[in-house]
């Protein structure tokens, strides 16, 4: 089967979790609310109607790890140490056989309008409509080599957005490549995507280490490209819609204000700006939208840093269970089986030094859900004593926007019970728990 969004759907439903909107649905005041309901009820949805718009719509489409797990060919329970493994590898993308679906319907000139796309308002003071699950794919005009990320992108006009590209996110380091020689920068942006395609895309590689490599190697086959129309690049051939065009040098204008992923307003700022040579697209294509800092996002840029902090804490010899960045990715949960005294400890620290913008590390016991903040919680407010449990590192330093000061240090809790004193902490089973069903009883 091809990887695609429209397989990943499918996927979806036999799993019984697609859900499709089939009423018409405000781009403007009803869709971002409905995102929200769809992470609630922990469904994909799919929009089939935005008023106004051409084109359907789905949204939550990442919020559910088991179907990622599904679109890996693994079991749920095998997701992070698949993923692990896969990260240390590449399968390059190579030439679609045949003719390209992103490339159905082509449109160029004044034929081409973002207008017309099912862009929708994600919060109520954001300046406008936002593309916020857009691939962009470009190269550094030095390496040659392609760099893909996600970067949010504001409706201007028919053929103008501003995007959000500062360096030292690579996309930003590239377009100063291409600005000291007053060139302007050709991108690709690529929307309706293979979900596997969007976590590497929010992986952090080194510079020059191509995302769509680690795309196939995620997928287990290459991603299929087709030659763009009006810029020199490739382009994801099985995508459900491209925009091409061209980041301007030596222009900046105002973008924002957005609501973004720590679910505060960033101001506006004075950002790059995107023109549009072409549109093309699949009939009837499918756009996505993602909330920043949703469950959905959440998970895409927590995947690959849960690795990054479940390495760092498996080299200090701790037995690591599981790890959780929740509900942002400035926190996170980690638990261990604990072998000595003072071990939970030197885990979370390894785990704070490990990837730079986590600020809270909670290490509990391996009886706790991670991925239950609830449990999480309970741990803490139950086995841990705050006159010790609780360890702080002065200006360290953390996620680097920050006027006020609040990232700039770290702590760690230890939730954990204190060594071998299972008998005192066991938790409460009822008996029947494991078998007894409600559903049984009605
Ligand atoms: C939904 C979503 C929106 C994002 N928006 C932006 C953005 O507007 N600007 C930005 O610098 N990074 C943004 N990111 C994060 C980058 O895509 C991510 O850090 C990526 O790994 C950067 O690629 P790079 O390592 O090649 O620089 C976003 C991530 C997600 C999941
Ligand atoms: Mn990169």
């Amino acid at each position: 089967m091809s990887q695609d969004l429209r397989s990943f759907l499918d996927l979806a439903a036999a799993q019984g979790h697609l859900v499709r909107l089939s009423r018409p649905v405000d781009p403007d005041t009803q869709a971002a609310a409905l995102l929200y309901e769809l992470e609630r009820h922990d469904k994909v949805g799919l929009f089939e109607h935005i008023a106004g718009k051409s084109g359907r719509l789905v949204g939550n489409l990442v919020g559910r790890r088991d179907l990622l797990a599904l679109a890996m060919g693994v079991h749920p329970a095998e997701f992070a140490a698949t993923f692990a493994d896969r990260l240390q590898r590449r399968i390059p993308p190579r030439p679609i056989q045949g003719p390209a679906p992103v490339q159905e319907v082509v449109l160029q000139g004044d034929t081409a309008d973002l207008t017309r796309l099912p862009l929708i308002v994600h919060a109520t003071r954001d300046a406008a409509a936002y593309i916020t699950a857009g691939i962009v794919i470009a190269h550094d005009p030095r390496t040659g080599r392609r760099n893909v990320s996600i970067n949010r992108m504001q409706l201007k006009g028919p053929r103008k957005m501003g995007i959000r590209m500062m360096p030292p996110q690579q996309l930003g380091v590239i377009q100063s490549h291409a600005e000291a020689d007053s060139r302007p920068l050709p991108i690709a942006v690529a929307i309706g995507n293979f979900p596997l395609d969007l976590v590497a895309a929010a992986t952090t590689l080194p510079f020059g280490d191509d995302e769509l490599g680690l795309a196939g190697a995620l997928r287990g086959e290459p991603v299929p490209m087709t030659r763009g129309v009006s810029v020199d690049l490739d382009v994801p051939a099985r995508a459900e819609l491209v925009l091409e065009g061209y980041v301007e040098p030596n222009v900046r204008e105002a973008e924002g204000p957005f609501g973004d992923f720590l679910q505060f307003y960033v101001p506006v700022m004075d950002n790059h700006v995107f023109r549009l040579t072409a549109v093309t697209h699949r009939q009837a294509p499918i756009l996505q939208a993602i909330h920043a800092g949703s469950k959905e996002d959440v998970n895409l840029l927590g995947i690959s840093r849960e690795a990054q902090v479940m390495a760092a804490a498996v080299a200090t010899g701790a037995h690591v269970c599981g790890v959780r960045l929740l509900p942002t990715i400035l926190g996170c949960a980690i638990s261990i089986e604990q072998k000595y005294q003072g071990e939970a400890k030197n885990a979370g620290m390894a785990a704070l030094g490990a990837y730079r913008w986590l600020k809270y590390c909670i290490v509990v016991d391996h009886d706790v859900n991670v991925d239950e903040l609830d449990d999480v919680w309970w741990a803490v407010s139950t086995r841990s004593n705050p006159s010790d449990a609780i360890t702080v590192v002065d200006r360290s330093g953390g996620f680097p926007r920050d006027p006020f000061g609040v990232h700039n240090s770290k702590a760690l809790i230890d939730a954990t019970i204190p060594l071998g004193e299972w008998s005192e902490f066991e938790r409460k089973v009822a008996p029947g728990a494991a078998t007894v069903r409600l559903e049984d009883f009605l």
